[in-house]
């Protein structure tokens, strides 16, 4: 069988062609106008970017190279048959647009392995952050120390630019290969002894869950599904725009991604699953305090009472999506399976059957339906992994594959810097006036 790197290489020549062809031909063909209002409200609906690893539609949510979810739980290959289906699957398909068979997944697993050796002042780095130093402050940090290794990084200034995708793509892999040890060692130092212990017979999930101390293989699935689920979501959100702004400017892998895991860590975007964790304990704490029940009247009660306070709740709502969450649904089927009686699992159910009708009310929510942080840390308590201020680390794990799959295809087609326009309110007010 062919390996990745053959088959991307086979592939390049004719998209690059289709790209000149699309430019030369029909470069001048209008997507819509802009308005005041897009460009001082976040760029919402703006089409600006070209993505081609996965597409959002705001009712039916993604699909990675037109799969839907519950299409890649078909169609990729597992770790166990009929299990969820692995990350190396994924990767193979965001990269390569085709379904691998399972010794291709394979293949990729044993590459991965062989790439995950950490450069020697990695290990040392992490272990002499201050213990409370946020995890994600602490892996952008430790992904953008990795930038010593970059081939791209050296490439750059020996070669001819039209090879220098095969440097992203080495690049690439070591960050794939690499992202795990250096979660878990975070994890390991901040909540354990420190030790790290790798099982490199399991695939890169399962040797993930060992890393970090974890050993049921129900949670080994439950990370294979959720790092499927979380890797790519289009273009525009913050963690792979970033990625791709910063990458647009010849600015490597490490440093590119370092930037996407910066985005990631806002409340607004990734951070809202540690947002989420903590909301629900906080709501089950007073509850326990006051003697109240949990049911609808008390959930809408706090649910009012976290607007009133002039925030906002975290894992609904969503800048594109219009409905719920396909990766929160694919979340929920995880917890109906294995978790039906867990409490906290009945909290989400119930916060579920509340909060999109008290945001309706507001009447300014564009979408009431929760988002795929609203599902995930009940997951991952149920199995003992509680250290919520720690979830958005796993999410960043996990976007690399979706934000530097697509970065490759950025250097494979020798895409050009991003430079959009800014405008001065002074500009806009003359426009306004005028029309
Ligand atoms: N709770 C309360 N108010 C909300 C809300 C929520 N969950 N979602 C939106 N709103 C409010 C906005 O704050 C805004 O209010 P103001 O006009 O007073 O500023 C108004 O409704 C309109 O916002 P919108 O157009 O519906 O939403 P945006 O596209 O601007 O923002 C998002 C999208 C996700 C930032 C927002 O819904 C939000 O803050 N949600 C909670 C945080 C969260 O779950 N983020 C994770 C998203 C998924 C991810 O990236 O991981």
């Amino acid at each position: 069988a062919s390996t990745l790197k053959e088959v991307l290489a086979a592939q390049i020549p004719e998209k690059q062609a289709s790209l000149l062809k699309l430019k030369k031909e029909h470069g001048d063909v209008g997507l819509g106008m802009v308005t005041i209002d897009q460009v001082i409200g976040g760029s919402r609906g703006i089409k600006t970017m070209m993505w081609e690893t996965s597409n959002l539609d705001p009712e039916e949510g993604i699909r990675f190279r037109g799969l839907t979810i519950p299409d890649c739980q078909k169609k990729l290959p597992g770790y166990q048959k009929g299990g969820e289906p692995t990350p190396e699957a994924l990767i193979w398909l965001l990269l390569t647009s085709e379904v691998p068979t399972k010794e291709q997944a394979d293949m990729l697993t044993a590459d991965l392995h062989a790439r995950s050796k950490l450069p020697a002042h990695i290990e040392p780095l992490i272990r002499s952050f201050p213990k409370d130093m946020h995890p994600m402050t602490q892996f952008a940090a430790a992904v953008a120390a990795m930038q010593t290794d970059s081939k791209f990084a050296v490439a750059y200034h020996t070669v001819n630019k039209k090879e220098l995708w095969q440097h992203a793509y080495e690049d690439i892999l070591n960050v794939f290969a690499r992202l795990p040890e250096i979660a878990a060692l975070i994890y390991r130092c901040r909540y354990a002894d420190g030790q790290v212990k790798k099982d490199l017979s399991l695939d890169y999930s399962g040797n993930f869950c060992r890393m970090l101390g974890f050993t049921d293989p129900t949670f080994d699935e439950l990370m294979r599904l959720y790092m499927v689920i979380h890797s790519d979501h289009e273009g525009g959100n913050a963690s792979a725009h970033a990625t791709h702004l910063v990458g647009s400017t010849l600015s490597d892998p490490y440093l590119s991604y370092a930037a996407g895991l910066c985005a990631l860590a806002g409340p607004l975007h990734g951070l809202a699953n540690q947002e989420v964790l903590g909301w629900i304990l906080q709501l089950q704490a007073e509850f326990k305090k006051a003697g109240k029940p949990v049911n609808k009247d008390t959930i809408e009660e706090f649910t009012l009472a976290t607007l009133n306070s002039g925030k906002v709740i975290p894992g609904y709502g969503h800048a594109v999506l219009r409905k719920t969450d396909p990766r929160y649904e694919a979340q929920r089927q995880f917890a109906l399976k294995h978790l039906p009686d867990d409490p906290l699992f009945h909290i989400v159910s119930t916060v579920y059957e509340v909060v999109p009708g008290v945001l309706t009310k507001l009447g300014k929510v564009k979408n009431p339906w929760p988002n795929v942080d609203a599902h995930s840390g009940v997951l991952l308590c149920h199995y003992g992994f509680t250290q919520h201020d720690y979830y958005t680390v796993l999410f960043g794990v996990s976007r690399a594959m979706g934000a530097l799959s697509q970065l490759f295809w950025d250097r494979a087609l020798g895409l050009p810097l991003e430079r959009p326009k800014s405008v001065t309110p002074e500009f806009l007010w003359s426009q306004a006036t005028k029309a």
